[in-house]
């Protein structure tokens, strides 16, 4: 198989375009780097997740996540006018339902690392980042020399290392480490060549500090000031490691002086050496990376140029060559390479954020915050069956993360208010996000004023339970967060006469359109909560009383209705297709078709929906911004239009897909990169109606490949590989005791054993579903009759 690899022929240029469009990613889930290649000077720059400005601060004594207190009256006199339908009181009464600005803040850049190596001569330059093996390489020749430089970023022993070597004679160079917040670096006492850079942020005097330590083997090394020199060396080697003193604890959101502990542990990767760190990294990020392989048939083909660069050009022309195959791989591995980079399971661990880890600016687009109103629920999509389960749980700490600044915001504006005798009476945030508790409504009511995002990022979490059926981890983490927020919903939903339902009022659909009652959006996240709550208790065995009560609301919520065009609607008040004042036909958000992706209950199961849901995805069109295709990827594999699926991938990739493979909204916006890679795995594999359906939306540009390793709702590992469009081999991982519930097309022609005794499983037939005892571990295996050969 062809390494999968991104690979440029050049260094990225030295400014933010090169930064954006050309430098390549390193990250460890905390810690990110992106290596730029420069022959004569070499730049990396460097993030550490919690570098963040807003929040708490000797500045802000106030500071309380941007609410404005009492702000409860307002909203019932914005329900009584839309219930009175005097829009011009609404439109004056929203903005009392705004927060604060001031203390948001913005996620910061680290610093820079420079190195000079005083020469621009060079031949055969080849930069490349490994997806199998999580490293950057760069080779090139100098004056009949080979030089070459590798780098990564270490989970394990949490430090960014980059090693320099030549094949023969010595290299000189400077070194210097740059802060992006001011701070002066300084030769470190603690530890030889060792550069410091240690300050606490203007805004909200968060400490920060990095040490870079270099090593060699021969030559010389000086510190000198702010630099390091270093003479005569055949190989150099750098440690970076960075931190701050930001702690996930409210209201203070402050821990130690990171100090001790980045001393700490650049001594302990010191003493590891290269190899040994080189090695840990590599090993713990192929336990996660290894264990899904995707092949796509002709992608192999020795014909598929090199350079990224060539295959995005050739991509562009539209060309359906080897080359296509392999650079929908490529970009579809490096959703989970980035997933891993960004987010990964630890103590204070954050979730990835709108640029995962990596920004070189101090004022980035958003904030480079938590979206909520679709972009961190996206960025958590592949994680799932992409087979990294481990990195949903630093969304998990997040969500929890937001209770208690929650719940003050939703006894500011919902008048929901938690006691000592009722603790968990319901938290509630809106769509932008910080690390500091900001869970206030937006500055604007129109993009900023969203509760559903509550409910919609609990989705996430219910999946996460529902591909590893960890009970104990539902019990004691993920239901109490859904049964708060149903219980914050059963005092705010209001009866709705007109519509003979129980609504959220005011609503508004992201980011166009009215306000207005019980709009798709809301009732439709409300419902997938309630619905998915319901089940939790069931399979718990707690709260039956309650789910009586919850089960009524849930049937109240009525959440689809269908225009006269045959769409769904997307308020209950639409008629026509655009018939809406404010709506944009072609808005980016989708938000009312989020029962078809990422929720359940629209589906080949309902097909009046699914018809209804395809005239709305037509009617909202293809080019969008990175995120918006992506999302509609997802959406269409849903319909079971794998072609369709695949021409927005082409369309996605020829115009949101920059030369590092980073999603484009534009800015830079890594949730496309995510939604990319789901939206590739639902093509191949679904399992969200209760059964697992193989090749369910197999676009036709795929006839043959493979899927090794990826998972299933219900606790199943699946493996499979398919020719002329048809399954020929399948096994099934139980990862708990189950019933598996495997559909696929043509069922009867398919025979299934244990892998183990190769006896004949008892097996029951209901059309295309072939439904199984699995006892956990067991692996059951499925042979098309006709090609009894076995690949894996
Ligand atoms: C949502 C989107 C925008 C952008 C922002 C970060 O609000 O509507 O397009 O992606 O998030």
């Amino acid at each position: 198989m062809r390494k999968l690899r991104l690979v440029c022929n050049r260094p990225a240029e030295d400014n933010h375009y090169g930064w954006e469009n050309e430098a390549l990613p390193i990250g460890n889930g905390k810690q990110g780097a992106v290596v730029f290649g420069g022959v004569e000077r070499e730049h990396i720059q460097f993030n550490e997740k919690s570098l963040w400005t807003g929040g708490p601060s000797p500045k802000r004594p106030d500071y309380n996540g941007g609410n404005r207190l009492e702000k409860y009256p307002f909203l019932k006199a914005v329900q009584k006018s839309l219930a009175e339908g005097d829009s011009a009181a609404v439109e004056t009464l929203v903005h009392e339902l705004e927060g604060e600005q001031e203390g948001y803040g913005a996620y910061q850049s680290f610093g820079d690392i420079d190195i000079d190596f005083g020469s621009d001569s060079c031949e055969e330059y080849q930069r490349e980042l490994d997806l199998e093996n999580a490293l950057v390489n760069i080779r090139y020749r100098s004056g009949g020399r080979e030089f070459d430089r590798c780098y990564f970023a270490s989970f394990p022993d949490k430090v960014i290392a980059g090693r320099y070597r030549v094949s023969t004679g010595g290299m000189d160079c400077v070194i210097r480490l740059r802060s992006a917040q001011g701070a002066e670096a300084e030769c470190f006492a603690g530890l030889e060549n060792t550069l410091c850079i240690r300050g606490q942020l203007a805004d909200n005097a968060l400490r920060y500090e990095a040490l870079l330590c270099v090593y060699t083997n021969e030559g010389s090394i000086a510190c000198e000031k702010t630099n390091l020199i270093i003479k005569d060396a055949q190989e150099i080697c750098f440690l970076l490691t960075c931190g701050t003193d930001y702690a996930a604890s409210y209201p203070d959101y402050r821990g130690e002086d990171p100090h001790e502990a980045l001393a700490e542990r650049l001594r302990g990767a010191l003493r590891l050496g290269w190899d040994a760190l080189c090695a840990r990294h590599v090993e713990d990020y192929r336990a996660l990376y290894g264990r899904l392989c995707l092949e796509l048939g002709q992608a192999q083909d020795t014909s598929v140029p090199e350079s990224t660069e060539a295959l995005l050009e050739q991509y562009c022309r539209g060309e359906d060559t080897a080359a296509a195959r392999y650079l929908e791989l490529l970009l579809f591995q490096y959703g989970r390479y980035l997933s891993i980079a960004s987010s990964r399971a630890e103590a204070g661990a954050l979730p990835s954020n709108l640029q995962g880890v990596w920004n070189d600016s101090n004022n980035p687009a958003w904030g480079s915050d938590y979206h909520l109103n679709i972009n961190l629920q996206m960025n958590y999509w592949p994680t799932t069956a992409g087979n990294l389960l481990e990195c949903c749980l630093p969304l998990l700490d997040y969500v929890e993360s937001l209770r208690e600044p929650g719940r003050i915001t939703a006894k500011a504006y919902l008048g929901i208010e938690s006691t000592p005798e009722k603790p968990q009476n319901g938290f509630s945030a809106h769509t932008q996000n910080t690390i500091f508790g900001w869970t206030c409504p937006g500055w604007s009511f129109y993009w900023g004023w969203s509760p559903a995002a509550v409910p919609w990022i609990l989705q996430n979490l219910w999946e996460y339970y529902d591909f590893t059926r960890d009970t104990a981890i539902l019990r004691e983490r993920i239901y109490p967060l859904m049964k708060e927020e149903v219980t914050l919903y059963e005092q705010l939903l209001i009866w709705d006469a007109r519509s003979g339902r129980r609504v959220s009022s005011p609503s508004y659909s992201p980011e166009h359109g009215p306000v207005s009652v019980g709009n798709t959006y809301e009732q439709s996240l409300i419902y997938q909560l309630y619905a998915d709550t319901i089940e939790a208790a069931a399979v718990l065995g707690v709260d039956a009383d309650l789910a009586v009560q919850w089960r009524t609301t849930l049937a109240a919520l009525k959440p689809i209705h269908i225009g006269t065009d045959g769409q769904i609607k997307e308020w209950y008040e639409e008629s026509s297709l655009g018939s809406m004042p404010k709506s944009e036909r072609r808005h980016r958000h989708i938000s009312h078709l989020l029962g078809l992706y990422p929720g359940d209950m629209i589906s080949s199961d309902t097909r009046e929906w699914l018809e209804a849901a395809k005239v709305s995805l037509l009617d909202r069109g293809d080019e969008n911004t990175g995120w918006s295709m992506g999302h509609k990827i997802n959406a269409w594999a849903r319909t079971g239009d794998g072609d369709y699926a695949h021409r927005l991938m082409r369309k996605m990739i020829s115009s949101c897909i920059l030369n590092n493979l980073w999603d484009s909204h534009p800015p830079f916006q890594i949730d496309g990169n995510f939604a990319y890679t789901a939206g590739v795995l639902e093509l191949l594999l679904q399992s969200h109606l209760g059964r697992i359906t193989l090749l369910p939306a197999l676009p036709s540009a795929w006839p043959e490949g493979s899927l090794y390793g990826a998972l299933a709702r219900g606790g199943f590992t699946l493996s499979f590989r398919w020719e002329g469009g048809r399954v020929r081999y399948a096994c099934v991982l139980a990862g708990r005791d189950g019933e598996c519930r495997l559909e696929l097309q043509h069922a009867e022609n398919y025979s299934l054993h244990d892998a183990a005794s190769g006896e004949a499983l008892p097996l029951r037939r209901e059309g295309d579903v072939l439904c199984f005892f699995l006892a956990q571990g067991r692996t059951a295996e499925l042979w098309e009759r006709r090609a009894a050969e076995k690949t894996f």
